[in-house]
């Protein structure tokens, strides 16, 4: 049985939409965790080693940073495909894109958050608004991450995207408000969210 380490209202709500999309039977223990407002700690029923979410477990392995647990799931359960496997023509943009989420996507936008000074050449991102044009412009051509074909991709980038809108992190866009309502009109979207 999958167990998934979670807490309501962030990233970990992501990975309840992709097992939710999987149909693959799945438990959820909520736990604490450390808040950006200083309240909460790090729950020790958690295996995450920062004691963050989400974190999973499954048939005695441990997975944890978001884009991992995401590979790691849409690999092994294929009754749905969520993803192209190794050897499949789009694999390679498949975990571009995945990879994007963590390593470029949010630490861009962290900076703008935090209004932290950019660094060419140093920092392993690039700048928001560079980062903000690649996004528009690949979602203004194609209808999912992927072309025509939605995956976990549109899950990692698209789901926090679409809250980047909501919290008025980035600006809301024709191409990202098209996109943002095609995948939230999911049935699994809306399941996860009544979760
Ligand atoms: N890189 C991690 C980020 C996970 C993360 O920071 N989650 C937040 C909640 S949305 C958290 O658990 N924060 C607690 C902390 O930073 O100690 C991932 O993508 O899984």
């Amino acid at each position: 049985m999958i167990t998934l380490y979670h807490s309501p209202q962030t990233r970990s709500g992501s990975i309840v939409w992709l097992l939710e999309e999987l149909q693959v039977p799945y438990e959820t223990k909520q736990v604490t965790f450390r808040k950006a407002d200083g309240t909460g700690e790090v729950d020790p029923a958690n295996p995450h080693p920062h004691g963050k979410v989400p974190a999973l477990a499954d048939d005695g392995e441990t997975v944890f940073e978001s884009g991992a647990i995401a590979l790691f799931l849409t690999d092994k359960y294929r009754n749905v495909k969520m993803g192209p496997a190794p050897g499949d023509a789009k694999r390679g943009e498949y975990l571009s894109w995945l990879f994007y989420r963590p390593g470029v996507m949010e630490p861009a936008f962290m900076e703008r958050r935090f209004n932290i000074q950019h660094v060419n050449g140093a920092m392993g991102w690039a700048k928001t608004e560079e980062v903000e044009d690649v996004l528009n412009n690949h979602l203004s051509k194609n209808k999912y991450f992927l072309g025509d074909e939605f995956s976990a991709a549109d899950i990692m980038l698209g789901g926090g995207l679409y809250y980047m809108m909501l919290f008025k992190m980035t600006p809301e866009t024709g191409a990202l408000k098209e996109y943002t309502s095609r995948i939230t009109a999911r049935p699994a979207f809306k399941r996860a969210m009544e979760k």
